[in-house]
């Protein structure tokens, strides 16, 4: 499928999506988000593909939703579009673990858009915040809710609150990225990354990102409990006979995603 506002490539068993709106610091304009969805949904549906990679520019991940695009909507029509769910969720519902690979800019919408993946490699360039409250709004795609998950109440209310950037040794610092990563080499190290997690067993991969993704979800007796079960539901599949069995005969694990 042809897309305007994004690129698409597999490398092996990895798919990777490039924001690719140069002019506008890959602002999310509705048809992005739109095209990163159904990119999304192919890969979901691609046996061939186990892991996802979501980059952007050097320069920008994202500069946030299209101010432009916004500016001018009445109440009446976000209320009725259901302006920022629409099409945004795909990233939180996708199966496959997503890695947002964060250079430049991630702010407002492209923060929200890069706490949605599964983690954050960031390059050493990269800026987080949500500054929606400058431009006389509040973050709507999760920011006031995701990123005190990620870094604490007091520096999320401080960056919401005030629009504050924080940069990548910082946001490395409070936990809102796995690791940091020279500008050059993120999007290989992010490939690299994903190709490890494509190569291990696809229903324990999802079984683990499910398990992972209860944390937030519930308390922690409940997530104890969910864990417990599909810890032992791992015992029903192929790849963990075959897993534990390798590892006693000193060889690699040859899995297949049964
Ligand atoms: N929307 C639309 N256009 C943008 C955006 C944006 N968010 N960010 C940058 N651009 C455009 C600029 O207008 C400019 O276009 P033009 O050349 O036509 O004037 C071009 O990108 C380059 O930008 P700058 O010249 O400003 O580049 P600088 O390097 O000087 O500055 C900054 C870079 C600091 C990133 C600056 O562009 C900036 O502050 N951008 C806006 C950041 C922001 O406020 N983001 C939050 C947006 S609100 C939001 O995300 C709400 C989320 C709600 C849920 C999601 C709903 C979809």
């Amino acid at each position: 499928m042809a897309y305007e506002h994004i690129l698409v490539e597999t490398h092996d068993n990895v798919g990777v999506i490039t924001l690719n709106r140069p002019k506008a610091l890959n602002a999310l304009c509705t048809d992005l988000v739109r095209e990163v969805g159904s990119a999304l949904n192919d890969m979901e549906a691609n046996n061939e593909i186990g892991a996802i990679v979501l980059t952007g520019s050097e320069k920008a991940f994202a500069a946030g939703a299209d101010i432009k695009e916004m500016a001018d909507k009445s109440y009446m029509d976000v209320y009725l579009e259901d302006f920022i769910t629409n099409g945004w969720e795909v990233i939180t519902t996708c199966r496959k673990p997503i890695i947002a690979a964060v250079a430049g800019y991630a702010l407002g919408g492209g923060c929200e858009f890069a706490m949605m993946c599964d983690f954050i490699l960031a390059a050493d360039n990269a800026k987080f915040g949500q500054p929606e409250i400058t431009i006389g709004t509040i973050p709507g795609a999760g920011g006031t809710q995701r990123l005190p998950r990620y870094v604490g109440k007091s520096k999320a209310m401080e960056m919401v609150l005030t629009g504050r950037i924080m940069d990548a040794e910082e946001a490395e610092r409070a936990g809102l990225v796995s690791r940091i990563v020279p500008l050059e080499e993120l999007k290989d190290e992010a490939i690299k990354t994903a190709a490890k997690i494509a190569d291990l067993s696809r229903p324990i991969v999802f079984t683990a990102k499910e398990s992972v993704n209860r944390a937030y979800e519930t308390t922690l007796a409940e997530g104890l409990r969910f864990e417990r079960r599909t810890f032992h539901a791992t015992f029903a599949t192929e790849d963990q006979k075959e897993g534990m069995q390798a590892f006693a005969e000193k060889r690699s694990p040859k899995f297949n995603h049964r």
